[in-house]
């Protein structure tokens, strides 16, 4: 059987899961969901990066130790993954006593075959938590983070090093020729033109940072929070013989480290390379960045709320393509849901099904396809194109019903129209599943043996 190994990021428990967290999570799960549907051993990934400043200092600003304050946020972000139906096959977590153990013999691996330094040295720089990284002065604004507004921290310490610098070369070649495929192309272009200004060797420890994973082979120190992250992937794929994975998601701000650092670490001890690494684009509210001081942080329970586990999952791919920057506004998402949800889909399945139920139509030949031009977007991560290849199958029979006006038949032609229109509402239905599973099957369903009128799929708002 093929595999699909597919990962969203692990986010940061440092606070509630938002519409950010969801749009990745549900493209991933909507891409697994499709293989899964192909026939494939299709698994996603999902999880919380637990360890690290950001998180002790969330914890201890809300009175709470690290671990506490952590169960309490990943059990949130799962409640949500699981509300939204996300088919994750794991949900890990940094504190996971498998994922300690595998990043421990990680470190050690890398330490063994010498990609880490032997002993450890001064290391100073500027420290964001919010990214968890350090940051170079020309990325600085004022002397902030551009992306927290937040004074980075002085660091100065003894830190173990991991010799990236050596790994330019193969990481160009690999990258270059797609045996590391990154997109959008215009994300490997980028990368490839910060290659080229070279790589220097980074810290991967703390001396100073007890909310971590100790060094197997220094216990004075921690594992630096990034590398033991990413190394998350690797606990669950290599256990469930899944390594390497075939798709890592996520938005532009971490391509780096997925792009660069990952793989040198993989090479560096000898493992399979990830496949491919897709780096969407970031969103904004009303043309603002998301924020708590600005108030404009979207929940994904007030968007179930307001247009249901579905249309959330519809909404988010739907407004605008993936991969490229993008803006959510309530009232957009209004426009669409009306548009294409109460109307569009909603009103065109309610419509066929109020005519067959009037003369007892009754469904016998059940031959819907997947389109074949959604399933060509899919592979390339065109959720918003795949859509609109639905929706245009959609405005195409509502556009043969008012020209037909089947109402006027007489029985037999109508039979013999509701016949071809049931196959492709279920056609329709099918390509829809990976996007919207419950109403793909609710339309399944009405849409077999004898049809009948059911409540709409989408109220109107
Ligand atoms: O970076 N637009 O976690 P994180 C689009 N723990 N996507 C957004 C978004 C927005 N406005 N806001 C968030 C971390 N995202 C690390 C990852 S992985 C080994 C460790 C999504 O909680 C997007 O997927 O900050 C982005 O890459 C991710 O959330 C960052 O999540």
């Amino acid at each position: 059987m093929n595999k699909f190994f597919a990962t969203t990021p692990i986010y940061y428990v440092n606070d509630a899961p938002h519409i950010g967290h969801t749009y990745t999570t549900v493209a991933a799960d909507v891409i697994t969901r499709f293989y899964k549907q192909k026939g494939y051993d299709a698994r996603l990934l999902t999880g919380t990066d637990e360890h690290g400043a950001k998180i002790a200092e969330a914890a201890a600003k809300h009175g709470k130790a690290p671990q506490e304050y952590a169960d309490e946020i990943s059990e949130k972000f799962k409640t949500a993954w699981d509300s939204l139906n996300i088919d994750y096959a794991r949900f890990i977590r940094t504190t996971d006593e498998d994922h300690v153990k595998t990043a421990r013999e990680f470190f050690q691996k890398l330490y063994d075959k010498g990609a880490i330094d032997p002993k450890p040295r001064l290391y100073k720089g500027l420290y964001c938590v919010g990214h968890e990284k350090f940051m170079s002065k020309e990325e600085l604004v004022d002397g902030l983070c551009p992306d927290h507004q937040t004074k980075p921290v002085e660091h100065s310490e003894e830190n173990y090093y991991f010799k990236l610098s050596g790994y330019k070369k193969d990481l160009e070649q690999l990258i270059s020729s797609d045996e590391i495929k990154i997109r959008p192309q215009s994300r490997k272009n980028e990368i490839l033109g910060k290659l080229k200004t070279g790589l220097e060797d980074i810290s991967i420890s703390r001396a100073s940072m007890e909310w971590g994973i100790p060094l197997p082979f220094d216990k004075g120190h921690t594992a630096y929070v990034w590398i033991e992250a990413l190394i998350n992937y690797y606990t669950y794929g290599s256990q469930e013989n899944l390594w390497p994975a075939d798709l890592h998601l996520m938005a532009k701000d971490i391509l780096w480290f997925h792009a660069l650092i990952w793989p040198a670490i993989l090479l560096a001890i000898g493992e399979k390379l990830p496949k491919e690494i897709f780096a969407h684009g970031f969103f904004t509210i009303n043309g603002q960045k998301m924020s708590k001081t600005i108030g404009n942080v979207i929940s994904p329970s007030q968007l179930i709320e307001k247009y249901g586990v579905d249309g959330t999952r519809y909404l988010l791919l739907a407004a605008f393509p993936f991969g490229e920057d993008g803006d959510f506004s309530w009232e957009e998402l209004d426009k669409l849901y009306n548009a294409n949800l109460a109307n569009g889909l909603g009103n065109l399945v309610a419509r066929v099904a109020k005519l067959a139920e009037k003369v007892n139509f009754e469904v016998t030949q059940t031959t819907e396809i997947f389109d074949p031009l959604v399933e060509e977007k899919l592979t390339e991560f065109k959720f918003n194109e795949a859509l609109a290849t639905i929706w245009q199958d959609i405005a195409a029979l509502d556009k043969k019903i008012n020209e037909i006006q089947p109402w006027k038949l007489e029985e037999t032609k109508l039979k013999e129209f509701l016949s071809s229109s049931a196959i492709k509402i279920r056609s329709i239905a099918l390509s829809l599943t990976p996007f919207m599973p419950e109403t793909a099957e609710k339309i399944l369903k009405q849409f077999s043996d004898q049809i009948k009128s059911g409540s709409p799929l989408f109220p109107r708002k």
